[in-house]
């Protein structure tokens, strides 16, 4: 009875033991199960990140499309960006001339219309109806008076040698970008200091538009994006101030292009105009014959108000060169070619979109073209 109670015992026991060792050869198995499948998740980790290496290798070797756009792609999107004026000049001047009309003075009255239509601006218009009026015997289509159209209007521009964006000397090449609020002014100078780190200059934003936040913010978001160093005091600083440090830093570090963003109030305010001089006047005095740029950037959608805003600013500061922005929201494109018959300030840049290459610079042969191709 002992004896058996004993054996039943031992066999318990051993029976246990069993147990116990199949549980921990369980475990085991099941840690060697999780060792390997980990060792699996880092070999794949690894092929991965080899992976992206190669890729991200590979982009850096090819040219990005982006980076260099070919002259198809400048003028396509130039065409794009050019719709609206270029459906009032073309389906309009074929719209006249459709069942075969004459060329009569009622064809001329609504030409001129059209001309206007497309923010050509009176004087202009006159001008040019004056000597196409005179062409009328030579004309017959609708394609003709096109052809003469486009001359007239290329002859609008002074045709001057386009200078280099950013010379060599003096370096820093200094331009102050100047115009009234919304027009474009920080968007530009963003996308201008993307294209000359692209092309491996060294540049420096000063934030001197000191006069929201969020304006100090976006300019160093489009730092960040170009890969541009920036300069920026707190809101409400001295913007001439600003502008002082960017010089200085520009000097010390070296640099390229310094890029001065402004502020862009009405330019009805006297305050802004004094500021602007200010700010030229501090650039000057830390670096002589700087800044060697005013840039104002005018919106095009506002037609004919963007000559006599240019007009104003020039008295005060002096400028140099023009970009216009935005000919993509508009049917008024015609105000490029007002503003270069009034004004006698080079147009360097134009904006035909929101993207990087949608800034592109200005050529008057191809944008002519590209209004009526
Ligand atoms: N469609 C279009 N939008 C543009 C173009 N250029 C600028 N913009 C837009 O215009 C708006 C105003 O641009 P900003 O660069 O902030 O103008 P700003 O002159 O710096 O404005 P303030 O600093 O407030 O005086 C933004 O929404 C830009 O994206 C263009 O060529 N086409
Ligand atoms: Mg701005």
């Amino acid at each position: 009875m002992v004896f058996n109670f004993f054996k039943k015992k031992t066999r318990d026991n051993e029976q246990e033991t069993r147990n116990k060792q199949e549980q921990l050869k369980a475990q085991e198995q099941l840690k060697e199960e999780e060792r390997r499948k980990e060792q699996e998740r880092l070999k794949e980790q690894a092929r991965l990140k080899e992976e992206e290496r190669r890729k991200e290798n590979e982009r850096v070797k090819e040219p990005q499309p982006s980076e260099e756009p070919d002259k198809k792609g400048i003028f396509s999107r130039l065409k794009s960006g050019l719709t609206k004026t270029r459906e009032v000049l073309n389906t309009d001047i074929n719209d006249l001339f459709k069942s075969s009309r004459k060329i009569d003075d009622g064809l001329f009255e609504e030409l001129e219309e059209v001309l206007i239509t497309a923010d050509l601006g009176m004087d202009i218009t006159m001008e040019m109806m004056d000597r196409i009026r005179k062409n009328a015997g030579r004309l017959s289509s609708a394609d003709q008076l096109k052809g003469v159209l486009k001359q007239e209007l290329i002859a609008l521009f002074p045709s001057t040698e386009v200078p280099e964006t950013v010379p060599a000397l003096p370096r820093p090449h200094i331009i102050m970008v100047v115009g009234v609020n919304g027009t474009g002014k920080t968007t530009t100078l963003g996308k201008l200091a993307t294209r000359f780190t692209r092309e491996n200059k060294k540049v420096l934003i000063a934030a001197a538009d000191t006069f929201r936040a969020a304006a100090i913010e976006q300019v160093g978001i489009w730092a960040d994006r170009a890969g541009a160093t920036i300069v920026r005091h707190k809101q409400g600083a001295d913007p001439a101030a600003v502008a002082y440090d960017g010089v200085e830093a520009a000097m010390a570090r070296g640099m390229d292009v310094l890029l001065i963003d402004t502020a862009g109030r009405l330019h009805t305010q006297k305050n802004l105009m004094e500021e602007l001089k200010k700010i030229k006047r501090t650039v000057g005095k830390k670096m002589p014959g700087a800044p060697h740029e005013v840039l104002m950037v005018l919106d095009a959608t506002t037609g004919q108000n963007a000559i006599s805003q240019a007009k104003m600013f020039h008295e005060s500061v002096n400028l140099t060169q023009l970009a216009l922005t935005k000919l993509d929201g508009t049917a008024k494109g015609g105000i490029v070619a007002a503003v270069a018959g009034t004004l006698h300030l080079p147009i360097r840049y134009i904006g035909v979109g929101e993207s990087m290459d949608d800034l592109q610079e200005f050529d008057a042969v191809r944008f002519v073209n590209a209004l009526f191709d």
